[in-house]
């Protein structure tokens, strides 16, 4: 792979399996080029989730971004592109659903406020993970899936899309 050509780690949230919207938000990423390379459900373990979260388990809103993360299933995936990882994060929109612009699947898809989350003890329901960093894509895919479960494929508009 080139450079710039990289992957990203995606968990589409049990809220977004909850409200069967999977394939409009897969369908963004569809539309804008991304080469989707790895997909299945799993519901998350303890353990698994604090690898995950590694950087919050210590924090006062992890026991409700746990709950929430087990709630139901999640939809754990490989999207593949020319800078995939602040791409894809520019498609999903802001953390906070309140502060995601229109356009984006936060800002399209929910509307809901940290302080709103945290009134009702709730982790902020925001559809959609999406890998922070490069490094950290490469961990979160290592952590969530084994080598033979990424895929190779061509996608046949390439050649206009990278
Ligand atoms: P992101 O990089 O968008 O995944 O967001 P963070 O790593 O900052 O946070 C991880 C998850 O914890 C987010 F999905 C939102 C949730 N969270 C809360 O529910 N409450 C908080 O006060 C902070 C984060």
């Amino acid at each position: 792979m080139t450079e710039y050509l990289e992957r990203t780690f995606v968990a589409l949230k049990p809220d977004a399996i909850q409200r069967g919207i999977t394939g409009q938000i897969i369908h963004r990423l569809e539309r804008a080029g991304m080469r989707l390379v790895a997909m299945k459900m799993i519901k998350a373990d303890d353990e698994l989730l604090k690898e995950h979260y590694s950087e919050h388990v210590d924090k006062d809103f992890y026991e409700g971004l746990k709950n929430f993360m087990q709630e139901g299933p999640v939809v754990a995936m490989v999207w593949e592109g020319v800078n995939a990882v602040p791409n894809v994060r520019k498609i999903v929109g802001e953390t906070a659903p309140r502060e995601a612009r229109p356009g984006t699947i936060r800002g399209d898809f929910a509307h809901m406020s940290f302080s709103h989350a945290d009134e009702k003890g709730q982790a902020v329901k925001n559809l959609i993970h999406a890998s922070g960093e490069k490094k950290e894509a490469m961990e979160e895919i290592a952590l969530w899936f084994d080598d033979d479960e990424i895929k190779d494929y061509t996608r046949t508009d390439k050649e206009h899309v990278r």
